[in-house]
């Protein structure tokens, strides 16, 4: 049906070429990677970032590098913190941090957003020639029906329908993308938590939006056209389809790394549960404590892979 709107498949051949799927790259004499002010011609990714093995990616700036700073001492790295510095200065697009093997980026919210930054991401571990990396998106969610604080490890990411589906319009086609994310680097966090023991955690269907208000049934946006009950009705229907949080990145995330063959989970910590209500009304420092529960699970995991611990 190449000639039809109709949703495709996708048909990539899965080159072994490392992990980006594009022949017209080879014909670039220089690859600008705009949004991080880094370059191929400019840059020595292979010496820069050669030695990358686990990439962490989040939101927010600020948050990534206190992650970055938590894993340098974590791992015992030299230094203490005042040399994790943004190697994305050069732009205020994403910023971008690095501690030994592990780089930590922000993304922006939501799916462009975080797309874009995927697409320089995997084309600059390509360019450095890194080879064997884990990349875990460590995120925000709003939970369904489950206690606030409780962490979610993704096993698939579904759309607003609870499909297991990401949609790219590609030229004038829909192309249908898989969600699925690597089950078991999912059991494994899920293991290294348990082995923690400090805080919820479970495995389970995460619903990715297009917003943060009407396209999570939010009551409380500058606009709603739904009775509460309508609400209540689709968020009950989706905790029934497997879903036990809600957020705006996991499955482009998943789509684009499935396809590039890069390791990848999603682990996010729920805000509130969306069956209580809307408003995020916890303290600063009770979410502050809620968001290090995920940077805490990945560390342990991290130092785990690396035979720390
Ligand atoms: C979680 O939190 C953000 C919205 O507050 C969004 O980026 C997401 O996925
Ligand atoms: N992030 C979201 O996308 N939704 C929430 O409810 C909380 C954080």
């Amino acid at each position: 049906n190449s000639n039809s709107n109709l949703p495709e498949r996708d048909n990539y051949v899965n080159n072994a070429f490392g992990y980006v799927k594009n022949p017209h790259l080879d014909l670039l004499s220089e690859d600008i990677l705009y949004h991080f002010d880094l370059g191929t011609r400019t840059h020595d990714l292979p010496s820069m970032f050669g030695d990358v093995k686990f990439v962490c990616v989040g939101g927010s700036p600020n948050r990534m590098k206190d992650f970055a700073i938590f894993i340098q001492q974590e791992l015992g790295l030299d230094g203490d913190g005042s040399d994790i510095t943004d190697i994305c200065a050069g732009t205020d697009r994403y910023s971008m941090y690095k501690a030994g093997p592990v780089l930590s980026i922000s993304h922006g919210m939501g799916i462009p957003s975080i797309s874009i930054m995927l697409h320089e991401l995997i084309k600059l571990l390509h360019h450095a020639k890194c080879k064997d990396v884990t990349i875990i998106r460590i995120g925000t969610s709003g939970g369904i029906g489950i206690e606030p604080g409780t962490v979610v490890i993704t096993d698939i990411a579904v759309d607003a329908f609870f499909r297991a589906q990401y949609e790219q319009v590609i030229l004038d086609k829909v192309v249908i993308r898989n969600t699925q994310l690597d089950q078991k680097l999912a059991e494994s966090l899920l293991r290294c938590s348990k082995e923690i023991n400090d805080f919820p955690t479970i495995i389970g269907h995460t619903m990715c939006t297009y917003d943060f208000y009407e396209g999570q049934g939010r009551l409380d946006g500058a606009l709603c056209s739904f009775s509460k009950e309508e609400k209540c009705e689709y968020l009950q229907k989706a905790y029934i389809a497997g879903v036990r949080n809600i957020e705006m990145e996991s499955s482009v995330f998943a789509a684009m790394c499935h396809l590039c063959g890069l390791k990848a989970a999603v682990v996010c910590v729920t805000l509130l549960d969306r069956l209580q209500g809307d408003q995020i009304t916890h303290s600063h420092g009770v979410l502050t404590e809620f968001q290090r529960r995920a940077q805490k699970l990945i560390s342990s995991f991290i130092k785990k892979q690396l035979h720390m611990c």
